[in-house]
């Protein structure tokens, strides 16, 4: 595996490890439920799935700690059967594998803190661990000035590119590595295998922190591990236009 860094901190698949953290994002448990009910019938089968990739992230990368930037679950509004039993066997597997566990508040995630009550866990609006601050990203904090870290890590997007060959489009999950303002920016892909996310080429951004101009952004896709360095979002999308590909 390639060891790339963005801003010091490891890619290694689609948890950044940090300053002896690992970080992933936006997991989402209880996502087929929530579409089960709107009709969309998908089996349930993110949870295995999703232990172990971590599984290996965690083989490949010791960690003490582990930060999930925020979406743990998906429903707004409750905790449905599929999130109890999911949530509280998930924090169960972190506690057999890492000493420290912090859960960040995203925004779908104002019914978390019972979860976290209950399972004796603490939830931060924002976390610090050395020139890091982590984040979800759904929003830009308003004491911006203050902060005194020199990277933003967010998640929140579910970033992927879009590449076409021929009729089929196939999204690749993707890390983003530039500027927001005065501070270094990584934003990190899903760690959520019911939907790819969204195609930063081609959608409206989610985040506040990619409403500006992301020409100057570097991507790097991830796919089974490998890690693929794409250039710039300018480059890409010439490069997309010039050979028809949009
Ligand atoms: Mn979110």
């Amino acid at each position: 595996m390639a060891n790339i860094s963005l801003y010091g901190a490891r890619i290694v698949d689609l948890a950044l490890f940090a300053n002896d953290y690992l970080i992933i994002s936006d997991l989402h448990l209880g996502y087929e439920e929530a579409l089960n009910y709107q009709g969309v019938m998908v089996p349930k089968f993110q949870y295995p799935l999703l232990t172990n990739r971590l599984e290996e992230v965690h083989f490949l990368q010791k960690a003490e700690g582990i930060i999930i930037n925020g979406d743990f679950k998906h429903e707004f509004g409750k905790i449905s059967r599929q999130e109890w039993s999911e949530t509280l066997n998930f924090v169960d597997f972190l506690k057999n594998h890492f000493q420290e566990i912090i859960l960040i508040q995203g925004n779908h995630d104002p019914l978390t803190p019972i979860i976290a009550r209950k399972t004796g866990l603490e939830m931060y609006k924002q976390y610090s661990t050395g020139n890091f601050l982590v984040m979800h990203g759904d929003q830009v904090p308003p004491k911006w000035d203050e902060i005194e870290e020199e990277t933003i890590i967010i998640g929140h997007e579910h970033p992927t590119i879009g590449l076409r060959s021929g009729e089929r489009v196939e999204k690749m999950k993707c890390y983003l590595k530039g500027r927001f303002q005065d501070k270094n920016l990584v934003v990190m892909p899903s760690f959520n295998f019911v939907s790819e996310g969204s195609d930063i080429l081609h959608e409206k951004p989610l985040s506040p922190f990619l409403k500006g101009d992301i020409n100057d952004w570097e991507v790097y896709g991830v796919e089974d591990f490998e890690t693929l360095c794409f250039g710039r979002v300018e480059d890409l999308l010439e490069f997309q236009k010039r050979y028809n590909m949009i």
